[in-house]
């Protein structure tokens, strides 16, 4: 493995000034279970590590109903999979985090780890998509925020400029007649990642007989995480149906552009888009009806 220097800076500022200095050869270091692999088989080179595990931004985890949530991008699995709030009002993206990695995994992982490591593969991340998460962006030239559909840009690589670094991604609360869900499909449950993961969410109106809107996101089936807006456009206003969900989760399966690897063939994965979308759909629509994800929860919690 490559010599390299470690830091671990205190502010947000620091990490900017570092990252700008260093270039391609300073990379962050949050939990490391994808980067300290990637540079043990050489797969990515760096002079520098950048433990941003001491800033306070970065590990901010709180709710709160009219905000909503603010997930620090160093915040663990483990600490998310165990904060009630979040187990309460966003089930949808409990569905990935708990999948993430076993125990030790979940104890280092981190949710901005997931989204920068920029797998097509990343459980969170089409569940952050149907979450309308964006990422809050730090940099050279101030804040900026870009939505996480935007974020990947091919495998392994992402929007982030020179000196840029991920700080925070921000979540919505739920709007009444919310619902979520994320599926995925693997041979081994917790130590293989996935051949095919789906995530839906859907708005239901107040008799919760037709769709307000719709989100679709897929995994594994494209060169990076894939948002699939027409098939929400699709659902948008028509009475939920079993021939709804059906229609969704075939405009699903076409925009999937899936490879053949030693996980699974692209017809395999294509069949498994739309199996996974349906039921992904079912799911969030009978949470949006039994009002699992409810922004007024008793829980406002806010924790570092
Ligand atoms: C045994 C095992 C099982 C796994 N199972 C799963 C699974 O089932 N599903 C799944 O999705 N993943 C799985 N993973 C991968 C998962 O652990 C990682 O994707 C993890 O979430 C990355 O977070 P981290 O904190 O470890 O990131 P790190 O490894 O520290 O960083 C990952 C990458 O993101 C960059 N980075 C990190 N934070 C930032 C930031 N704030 N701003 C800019 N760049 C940043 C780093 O420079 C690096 O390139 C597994 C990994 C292992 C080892």
């Amino acid at each position: 493995m490559q010599d390299f220097d470690y830091i671990a800076p205190h502010s947000v500022l620091e990490v900017i000034s570092l990252l700008s200095r260093n270039g391609d050869q300073a990379r962050i270091l949050s939990g490391g279970t994808d980067l300290l692999v990637q540079l043990r088989e050489g797969r990515r080179n760096a002079t520098l590590l950048i433990d941003i595990k001491r800033i306070p931004e970065v590990n901010e985890l709180s709710y709160d109903p009219v905000t909503g949530l603010r997930l620090g991008a160093a915040v663990t699995c483990h600490r998310i999979g165990r904060n009630p709030a979040i187990v309460h009002v966003y089930p949808g993206l409990m569905d990935a985090i708990s999948l993430i990695g076993g125990v030790q995994i979940q104890g280092r992982a981190s949710i901005g780890g997931n989204l920068c490591n920029a797998s097509p593969a990343a459980d969170s991340i089409p569940a952050l998509i149907v979450h309308k998460a964006t990422c809050v962006i730090a940099g050279p030239y101030g804040y900026r925020e870009v939505p996480v559909e935007e974020f990947c840009i091919a495998p392994g690589q992402t929007i982030l400029q020179r000196g840029e670094f991920l700080v925070w991604l921000q979540i919505p609360p739920p709007q009444p007649g919310f619902g979520a869900a994320y599926l995925r499909f693997t041979p081994r449950n917790e130590m293989d990642i996935a051949v095919v993961g789906a995530g839906a969410s859907v708005i239901l109106d107040e008799s919760h007989a037709s769709f307000v809107s719709a989100r679709i996101a897929l995994g594994a089936v494209a060169p990076t995480p894939l948002f699939v807006p027409e098939a929400g456009e699709w659902l948008a206003g028509r009475p939920v149906s079993a021939e709804a969900i059906e229609e969704a989760a075939r405009i699903a399966q076409a925009a999937a552009r899936p490879i053949t690897d030693m996980r699974g063939t692209a017809a395999q994965r294509r069949h498994l888009s739309a199996v996974l979308t349906r039921r992904a759909l079912e799911r969030a629509i009978q949470r949006a009806r039994e009002g699992t994800a409810s922004p007024s929860a008793p829980y406002f919690m806010s924790s570092h």
